[in-house]
């Protein structure tokens, strides 16, 4: 059916809402992770980007927030975000779709009551909901091999299809001698001089972990200053372990660059701050390995032009989501509609980047409101030219902006 402008709103409204979203990067666990899985409205309000915001009004010491309990943080955060000052940031304003998407009275500002309903759901049912209502097909996780208590879950071989694998390499990359010492605890023959087989052993190690947990893609987040090549412990990894088993199994290597951790190490989760990161180490990558696949996203929004600019170059090149700091309405819509107008629909727009269960209702509901208003100014444009827009077209274009296009680039070999 070809779409007059006035159907058009409609139209991207209605695929916008319906299609299933597959979630490339987050920090959620299956229940069978038990404590991994955070959830619940006490975790809503302990998040850290609202620690962050809490701290601004707080005269008390860092410490003495720390040494509260779960729920004596989020009261406090409640009483100086919700109570004291109107709730209208981003990261306040998800907790109150959260609670208003699940059926609860915003109005009433009844915490207590809120809680009472968390503390009798059980997990399962909750997991259930939560994907249901947010339309989630499947989340990413972030695996990190090196955390104990995540790799006992891995050994005993726990799995749920609704949440894929991502091997985080965070620890080997930006601290090889913990990760050095770590592999030689678990039998790998490693030296941190790199002598005898060292490379050819974090490769293995590589090799068993991908295997292990199923993973989609092998990750890292990295400094402003992340620089390649050059003469370091991570350049050498990346180019002799990261880059050959990433190849060899056809996985992307994701990058996420620009995090300036521990500006303010008081503030712990909530004290990383942001960087302008050089493009120009991602632009070597995919023309230097133009067999490996490389997904890429950006924290610093001085970073997201030059961004699309060298995915227009590298086909091997998929930028993704608006990370963390740009996950704003204004940012999103910027960044979206850069992207659209200089890469068509051949990108992911958005990760939830939800560490709390819940966080995958409102973090999806805000963004698929921002991305469709911004596909139905694309596809009004296209329509003012005389070309047919067709619905089926449509849901295909936002299919592939939700799901496809990552799944398609796991498929890809080139
Ligand atoms: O967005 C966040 O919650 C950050 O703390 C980080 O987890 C970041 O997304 C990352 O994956 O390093
Ligand atoms: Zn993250």
């Amino acid at each position: 059916m070809v779409l007059s402008e006035g159907e058009i709103k409609k139209t991207v409204y209605e695929a916008v809402e319906n299609v299933e979203i597959t979630d490339v990067h987050t920090h959620l666990y299956p229940p069978s992770f038990g404590n991994m899985l955070l959830w619940g409205i006490d975790e809503l309000l302990n998040y850290h980007y609202l620690v962050a915001e809490a701290m601004r009004w707080a005269d008390i010491p860092y410490q003495d927030f720390w040494a509260m309990s779960k729920r004596e943080q989020a009261d406090f955060i409640w009483k100086t975000l919700f109570v004291d000052n109107s709730p209208y940031s981003e990261a306040c304003r998800g907790v109150l779709t959260n609670l208003h998407k699940l059926g609860f009275d915003v109005a009433s500002r009844d915490l207590i009551k809120y809680r009472k309903y968390f503390d009798s759901v059980s997990l399962e049912e909750y997991v259930d909901r939560i994907f249901k209502e947010g339309r989630i097909k499947c989340v990413v996780m972030t695996n990190d091999p090196f955390n104990e208590e995540e790799r006992g879950y891995w050994l005993k071989g726990l799995k749920d299809s609704r949440f894929k694998g991502a091997l985080r390499l965070d620890v080997l990359l930006n601290n090889w001698p913990e990760a050095c010492a770590k592999l030689r605890q678990w039998g790998y023959e490693v030296s941190e001089d790199f002598s005898g087989d060292t490379a050819g052993q974090i490769r293995k190690f590589l090799r068993e972990w991908m295997d292990r947990i199923e993973a989609v893609y092998m990750a890292v987040s990295l400094p402003w200053d992340f620089a390649y090549p050059e003469d370091s412990p991570r350049s050498r990894i990346i180019e002799e372990c990261v880059l050959p088993v990433a190849g060899e199994l056809n996985k992307p290597f994701a990058l996420m660059i620009g995090v300036k951790r521990q500006l303010n190490p008081g503030l712990k989760d909530a004290g990383d701050g942001v960087g302008r990161a050089d493009v120009r180490a991602v632009e070597y990558l995919c023309s230097r390995y133009p067999h490996n696949k490389f997904m890429v996203t950006l924290l610093s929004r001085e970073n997201q032009h030059e961004l699309a600019v060298a995915a227009r170059k590298f086909r091997n090149l998929m930028p993704f989501g608006c990370w963390w700091f740009l996950n704003n309405p204004s940012l999103v819509d910027e960044i979206t509609r850069m992207r659209c107008e200089l890469l068509g629909v051949s990108f992911i727009p958005q990760h939830s980047d939800a560490r709390v269960l819940d966080q995958l209702i409102y973090k999806w509901e805000h963004s698929r409101k921002i991305i469709a208003d911004v596909l139905v100014d694309k596809y009004t444009d296209l329509a003012r030219t005389g070309w047919a827009i067709e619905s089926q077209e449509v849901r295909r274009d936002v299919e592939k902006l939700f799901g496809g296009n990552f799944w398609g680039f796991l498929e890809r070999k080139f």
